[in-house]
Order: C-alpha cells, then structure tokens, then sequence
C-alpha cells in the first residue's frame, strides 16, 4: 500500500536485522508444536526448508513436500524462492509502522499466546477456536504461492497452512451467508500505530464466499517449515494468491459470515483505489500507478528487469471462473 512513502528506492534490509534468537525462537515454537503433534507433518525440517530458501529448486523438479502434497495446483517451485531474510524484514504491517522495515523491528512485542479466533455471524456452528485447536482441524501443506504486493513488487515464499475452505465446512454456513469477514487485530498497547489515522482500526478484509471457499485460499500458520514470524501475520493470517497483497489480512481474531458486502480496510481509506475484488489484473492500473508490471524483490540489481505482472497473479486458470462475466475494470 502507498501513502506518502517513496518506493522509488528498495532499502536492503541489512541482516543484523534479523536476530538469530528470533529464528532460533521461530524454531523452539515450531519443536514445540510438533511435540504436540499440533503442527503436523508439514512444519517438519526446518533445515531443508531454508535449504529451499537458499537455493531454488531444480527445474522440472517439484520439491518434496514434507506434509503430502496439495491436491490444488498452486506451486509455482520452478521460480526462485525468495530469500528467507527479505520476506521477514521487507514487510507491509501497519499496525507496527508504514516502513517496510518497521514490522521486523517492531512486531516481537506482539503476544500470540493464548490466541483464539471468533467465528460467528450466519453460521449453524459458532464458536471461539483456539490456535490448537485450529492447527488440529486439518493437516497442514506447504504451498508456494506468490505474493504480488499493490504497490509494485512479489515475492515467492512457501506458506504453510490449510484451506480455508475446511474451516468454514465445519461452521457450517447458513444459506444467507454471502460473504466472509476478517477482522485482525487492533491492540493499542502493542501495535504502536494502532490509534494512528493512517487506516481505519481494526484492519479488515473480505471474500466472496465462493472466493473463501476456493482451494487456493491459505489459512495460514507458518512460512518456510517455521510458525508464522510476527511481522508476517502470527499467529494466522489468510494468503490469497490471486489478489493484492492486502487482502491478506495478518494476525486474524474474527472470522464473520455476513450477508453483505464487508467494507475493508483499503476501501474505507480510499475507495477509488481500492475496490472489494483487488485481483491481481495487469490490464486494471492503479489510478497513480500502472499494474503492468512488478520487481521481484530480491533482484534488485542495476540491471534487473522488472518482470510482467501475470493476470490473476498467474492462477487464472484455477480462479478465472469465479469472476466469469464480470467487468473486472469496474469490479476491481
Ligand atoms: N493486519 C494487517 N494485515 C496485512 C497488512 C496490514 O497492514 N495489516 N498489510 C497487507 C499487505 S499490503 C501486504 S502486501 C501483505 C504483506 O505480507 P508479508 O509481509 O507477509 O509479505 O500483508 C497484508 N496484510
Ligand atoms: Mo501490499
């Protein structure tokens, strides 16, 4: 998202930055879980995962995927993964501050634990799950999707999660539910811009049911064989590979069916940039910007092209028929 930063120049993150305590935390937690038996198979060798970070895959090679791999085709291995630093220190978090950096310097004081989700509105099955009890609902996959940020750049990371789609057949929605709602976190004593006017708190985002119903959608609880790091979103956050980074609100708390559109955070702050759908579209620019293209964050040499912006991100074959007869340049 753009407000007044300047994204002409793209800040390395340096990596003292990234503390090795933080991993070696990321990791405690992740030995924790699967003792626990709650993180399931997938968050299984942290070691070959940054090895993944480290090094792309061999093309026409899939990389063995530790938790059975996904029925859906959302792998998109044969790109180089992005670097394990970046994806935690190149972030959009605005709960801890509108620099890319701030999310990775500030977020630690963020507390995941005890943490439970809402999920209530038009369904037979309300109820408050908590993290446990969420991680044990349905075996996690490692998905590598690719995240195409609004402003103008992508990365590739491996999330590790489950389908949304499991979680709302076993709320069971009512026939009247149309849409779904996530509210994310907005607690003042640790998110320092919480209370700031930069966005509307809490940050809220929304699908379509069928949207949140598509396999592609991630409920999401780790990156690269670790829990989630704070500034990405722990302890759960959606990844919707299809749209714009920010429909993938971070730190969920409340997971609403409702009948009517949700006003997002995004649309509240400045409607005629951006709409409720916000899929990724090459052809639909950005009124101050063209979505022609993006940077892959990490090829950011003198000489590093920019490459083209794909339509749906590159999944339009998998989501191309939820918007079937849709003007896309009015429903962006
Ligand atoms: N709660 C919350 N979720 C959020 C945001 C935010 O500011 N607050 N930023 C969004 C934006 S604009 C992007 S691009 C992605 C970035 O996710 P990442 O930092 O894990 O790459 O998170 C999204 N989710
Ligand atoms: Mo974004």
């Amino acid at each position: 998202m753009l407000i007044k930063t300047n994204t002409s120049g793209f800040d390395h993150p340096n990596s003292s930055e990234i503390t090795p305590q933080a991993i070696y935390q990321g990791r405690r937690e992740l030995i924790k879980l699967m003792a626990t038996g709650a993180a399931g198979a997938a968050l299984a060798s942290w070691a070959g995962r940054q090895a993944l970070a480290q090094t792309p895959p061999k093309p026409g090679k899939l990389a063995a995927l530790p938790g059975g791999k996904s029925a859906v085709v959302g792998a998109v291995t044969l790109e180089k993964i992005t670097d394990y630093k970046l994806a935690t220190s190149y972030n959009n978090f605005y709960e801890f501050g509108t620099d890319k950096a701030d999310p990775g310097k500030n977020a630690h004081i963020l507390v995941t634990k005890p943490w439970s989700v809402a999920v209530e509105g038009l369904v037979r099955q309300p109820k408050i799950w908590t993290l446990e009890d969420l991680l044990k609902l349905s075996p996690q996959e490692e998905r590598i999707y690719r995240l195409r940020c609004v402003e103008g750049w992508s990365m590739v990371i491996p999330w590790v999660g489950y389908s949304l789609s499991e979680l709302i057949k076993k709320v069971e929605p009512l026939g009247s539910a149309k849409y779904v709602e996530f509210v994310t976190l907005a607690d003042p004593k640790t998110m320092p811009y919480v209370g700031s006017r930069v966005l509307e708190w809490p940050y809220v985002e929304g699908l379509r049911m069928d949207e949140a119903m598509h396999p592609l959608a991630l409920l999401t609880f780790g990156m690269y064989g670790e829990v989630l790091p704070n500034q990405n979103g722990a302890p759960v956050r959606m990844v919707l590979p299809w749209k714009y980074g920010f429909k993938s609100g971070k730190s969920i708390v409340n997971i609403r069916f409702t009948d009517k559109e949700p006003r997002t955070a995004w649309n509240k702050a400045a409607a005629s940039e951006y709409g409720f759908y916000s899929n990724v579209n090459p052809a639909v620019d950005h009124p101050r910007w063209s979505q022609a293209t993006e940077r892959r964050i990490g090829e950011d040499g003198l000489f590093a092209k920019r490459r083209k912006t794909l339509m749906f991100n590159g999944y339009e074959a998998q989501v191309a028929q939820l918007y079937a007869g849709m003007d896309l340049k009015k429903l962006f």
